[in-house]
């Protein structure tokens, strides 16, 4: 069962304002078809595109009143986040305490105001590397562009220097090495979802395939 976007968002306030995070309704942790392991693995298509911080830069562009285009800088300098979700990747393995930091794509929304007619997002890597979501999965609590893994910045296996998290949903919807995010007003099939994976991917129905 989804909350609604209100309670969703007071749960995101609560955590911003350090006030602890609030307990989220799970039944069962681990997922159906999910094992646990604790070594976070690495999938990827072999392509590690090494971008320099000075180089780095996040645009947020299409159903927007406000498109930026953020550097490094400017992307610290929002207000920072940090939360700790589990990970369930599709190939069966799950991670639990995630500890992630960065900025929550409440944030970011805030920043580039939707337009009302935006309903869907579309992410590219530096790798060329794209995924969708629609635009409901993504104002959540616990969504962010992560930087950091652990209290270190993330590693370049594991999509440094910044990388979508969006533990409600199986991995492969989280694009490492962010380069673009584009709101739509119509759904478009990233890289997995036009070879047979599921374009809504929720771990906790076994929702895989399409
Ligand atoms: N840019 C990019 N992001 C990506 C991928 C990719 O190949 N390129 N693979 C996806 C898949 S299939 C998974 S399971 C997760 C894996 O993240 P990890 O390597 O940090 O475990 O990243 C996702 N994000
Ligand atoms: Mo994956």
């Amino acid at each position: 069962m989804k909350e609604g976007y209100v309670q969703r968002k007071e749960r995101w306030a609560q955590k911003m304002s350090g006030k602890g995070r609030p307990s989220r309704p799970n039944a069962t942790r681990l997922p159906a078809g999910q094992h646990e392991v604790n070594n976070f693995p690495v999938l990827d298509l072999g392509v590690r595109p090494k971008t320099p911080i000075g180089e780095w830069s996040l645009k947020i562009h299409g159903e927007v009143e406000n498109q930026v285009t953020l550097g490094w800088e400017q992307f610290m300098g929002l207000p920072q986040f940090r939360d700790v979700s589990d990970f369930h990747c599709v190939t069966t393995w799950s991670q639990f305490d995630m500890d992630f930091e960065g900025v929550s794509f409440f944030t970011l929304a805030e920043l580039v105001k939707p337009r009302a007619i935006a309903t869907h997002l579309f992410f590219v890597g530096y790798d060329e590397y794209t995924t969708n979501t629609s635009l409901d999965a993504c104002m959540d609590d616990d969504v962010m562009i992560a930087h950091s893994w652990n209290g270190a910045p993330l590693t370049l296996e594991h999509g440094g220097p910044a990388r979508m998290i969006i533990p409600k949903l199986y991995a492969w919807k989280g694009a490492k090495f962010i380069r673009e995010i584009i709101f739509r007003n119509h759904d478009e099939l990233g890289f997995w979802e036009q070879r047979g994976y599921s374009n809504t991917a929720d771990p906790f129905t076994e929702d895989r395939f399409a």
